[in-house]
């Protein structure tokens, strides 16, 4: 499969070069439709910051354009969090850029590049100047991305819960609801029990996979193994992120395939992953891994070695969903996505046209830039805090 015979691969081609302007740092309030809990801890709302940045081009026209920052609230799921990363926006990450002079999406992690993690917070930012010069362009970001289908299949990603009847409840929900697939939370004392029953409601045809979200040590090995009568489509994130050769080592003992979330931070720790024999299969996650360009990248390499790829959420809103559908519309994201309807997380969304399921499957939306208009008036209402760094 030649991935990137449609788009420039490096995305380092000469795009017109943009001057920066000022940065609005907003930091949003969206209650979830119900508790999401995982391994590491339950959420009941998300404290999102989004970033606005205003771009002048070559011939004085200035655009704008939005990224969303999918730090949690706490360093629980990885090293960032939402005020964390607001901090090192503003006061280590801008003056990089604007001491870079003018540039594009492409220039934004070479400009960074000297300052060390927050992958997230950098994500956010080429986000933004992504989604500004494309708009600039009247390009749409799949196709920008080199996106070769239209529509994408869609799944869910379900908390643990207490008992085995109410998670029977919640899964048949998301059945009725049309979901392609199911993705159970896991961790020790809530796994194999609980799997084995929802295989049995939905049968062996729906596929099914857990994340275990490091819940687990290299010792469980057996224990994970009597997941493999169930036919999973993989285990993600057994064991804890730094443990790399953990993940080989149990890949060797166990079936079903083990798939990374939390240890791919960057394309060359997952070639290295894949060497290893730790990496199966590949959930990318723009902002875990610094932006939509080097997610790109690690699509581009695992269909180069033969490891299939799907695209991971992080409870994003509109802004961030719709910048997923056009990634996993890329022709090695095999798997369905954690791409779920908005109102999977959430009654309502900050952007006009949220993400819906039709069929299971999810449109990749294709006007202009990252793909979608906001609902001033609601993201008014939400919006906590308001922050301009000129
Ligand atoms: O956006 O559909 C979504 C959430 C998918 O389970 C999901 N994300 O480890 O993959 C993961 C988790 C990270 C966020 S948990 C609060
Ligand atoms: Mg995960």
């Amino acid at each position: 499969m030649n991935v990137s015979a449609s788009r420039s691969n490096t995305f380092s081609h000469s795009s017109p070069s943009f001057e920066l302007g000022a940065f609005e740092l907003r930091r949003i309030a969206m209650p979830l439709v119900s508790p999401f809990r995982t391994s590491f801890g339950s959420q009941d709302a998300r404290d999102i910051l989004l970033v606005r940045v205003e771009m002048t081009d070559d011939d004085g026209n200035v655009t704008e354009g939005w990224g969303e920052c999918v730090a949690l609230s706490e360093p629980s799921y990885s090293p960032e969090y939402v005020d964390g990363a607001q901090h090192v926006i503003e006061h280590h990450l801008i003056p990089r850029l604007r001491s870079a002079g003018r540039l594009d999406a492409a220039g934004v992690a070479p400009a960074l590049s000297k300052l060390h993690g927050h992958p997230m917070a950098k994500a956010a930012l080429e986000m933004a100047v992504l989604d500004a010069q494309l708009r600039a362009a009247d390009i749409s970001f799949a196709s920008f991305l080199g996106a070769t289908r239209t529509s994408i299949p869609s799944g869910v990603s379900v908390g643990i819960h207490d008992t085995v009847d109410d998670l029977l409840r919640t899964v048949q929900g998301y059945i009725d609801d049309g979901y392609v697939r199911i993705k159970l939370k896991i961790e020790p004392g809530s796994d194999i029990e609980h799997v084995a029953a929802v295989r049995e409601l939905i049968g062996p045809d729906t596929p099914l996979q857990v994340d275990a979200n490091t819940a687990y040590r290299r010792t469980d090995g057996q224990h994970l193994a009597q997941l493999d009568p169930f036919d999973l489509l993989l285990i993600e994130q057994p064991l804890p992120e730094e443990d790399i050769v953990g993940h080989a080592l149990l890949a060797a003992e166990v079936d079903t395939p083990i798939c990374l979330d939390e240890s791919l931070v960057s394309a060359s720790g997952t070639a290295d992953a894949i060497e290893l024999g730790a990496c199966e299969i590949a959930n990318i996650k723009p902002g875990r891994v610094g932006g939509y360009l080097e997610a790109v990248r690690i699509h581009d390499l695992c269909v180069a070695k033969n490891i299939p790829v799907w695209c991971g959420g992080m409870l994003e809103t509109g802004i961030g969903r719709a910048a997923n559908a056009a990634l996993a519309a890329l022709p090695g994201f095999t798997l369905p996505g954690d791409i779920s309807a908005s109102t999977r997380f959430y009654a309502q969304d900050i952007v006009t046209d949220p993400i819906t399921i039709t069929d299971g499957h999810v449109t990749v939306p294709t006007t202009s830039g990252l793909g979608f208009d906001l609902d001033a008036a609601f993201l008014n209402r939400v919006t906590t805090s308001t922050h301009t760094v000129s």
